[in-house]
């Protein structure tokens, strides 16, 4: 299975928010992680937790670009999480090859680029946006619906010769109850032939199971329930997981690969 790591240049990212904030620390977090295994490394410089304040497009550039660039020069496979068109351009002009879009590729222009830069991409499910997508999220069928949407946003991206993953978006405008669905419902996805990745790493869900939905288990407290759900995924053939602690989830997914491959 592959892995992930995240690197979040950001102040305020629900998990890792501060950590990397400054460049140079982010990029000793991201050869840290491509020397632990992560297969890609995912940079971003805007927080989609519920609530995030929203970074304009000067300050997200200025906080991924270097970033992007001094990985890319090392070595390291990078991937740019943005929801913005010119940071996604810029990203890939300085080595990035993979475009991860929590809006699903909703934006053309996020679709021209992605061609141009011939990359990778994931195609995310979300409800509404980080600003709402918590308030009342509905589904009369979460595995169908958000199954679906994958598959048509894929065929348009694979149609114009790009290798696409899917990704029910976990946390974005879904309930306990609707993310619980979705990962049990995980063989439903990898049936649609296209390659699924899935970001569960540290995030509400887990403190919710861990602890109750009133008071979760807080997000340092994390870690065996999201090596949990990603060793699940793994044996319900899910093909990459995004995650914060690059070296335990290699290290689990090694012995699965072992058992199981
Ligand atoms: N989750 C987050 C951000 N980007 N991208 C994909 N493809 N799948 C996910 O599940 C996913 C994602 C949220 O996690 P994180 O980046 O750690 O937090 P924040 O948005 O607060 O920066």
């Amino acid at each position: 299975m592959k892995i992930m790591g995240v690197l979040n240049v950001t102040p305020d990212s629900f998990s890792d928010g501060g950590l990397h904030y400054d460049a140079q620390k982010a990029i000793e977090a991201g050869l840290r992680m491509h020397e632990e295994g992560a297969d890609w490394v995912d940079v971003g410089g805007e927080s989609t937790r519920p609530g995030a304040a929203h970074v304009d497009e000067a300050e997200e550039k200025r906080r991924v670009l270097d970033v992007v660039e001094q990985l890319a020069q090392r070595g390291v496979s990078v991937s740019i999480d943005t929801r913005k068109p010119a940071v996604a351009r810029e990203a890939v002009a300085r080595g990035a090859r993979f475009i991860n879009d929590v809006t699903g590729f909703s934006n053309p222009e996020m679709v021209e680029i992605a061609i141009e830069a011939k990359c990778e991409v994931c195609v995310m499910h979300m409800q509404g946006t980080p600003d709402t997508m918590q308030q009342n999220p509905h589904y009369d069928d979460v595995v169908g619906e958000v199954g679906a949407f994958l598959v048509a946003r894929a065929k348009a991206l694979s149609a114009a010769g790009l290798k696409v993953w899917i990704d029910p978006g976990i946390g974005f405008g879904k309930t306990l109850s609707h993310n619980i669905s979705l990962i049990r419902h995980l063989d439903r996805l990898v049936a649609t032939g296209y390659p699924v990745l899935l970001g569960v790493s540290r995030k509400a869900l887990i403190g919710k199971i861990l602890g109750t939905v009133e008071n979760p288990a807080p997000v340092e407290d994390r870690i065996e329930g999201s090596l949990a759900m990603e060793a699940f995924a793994q044996l319900h053939g899910v093909a990459m997981v995004r995650v914060h602690d690059v070296r335990a989830a290699r290290r689990v997914a090694t012995v699965i690969d072992v058992l199981h491959g």
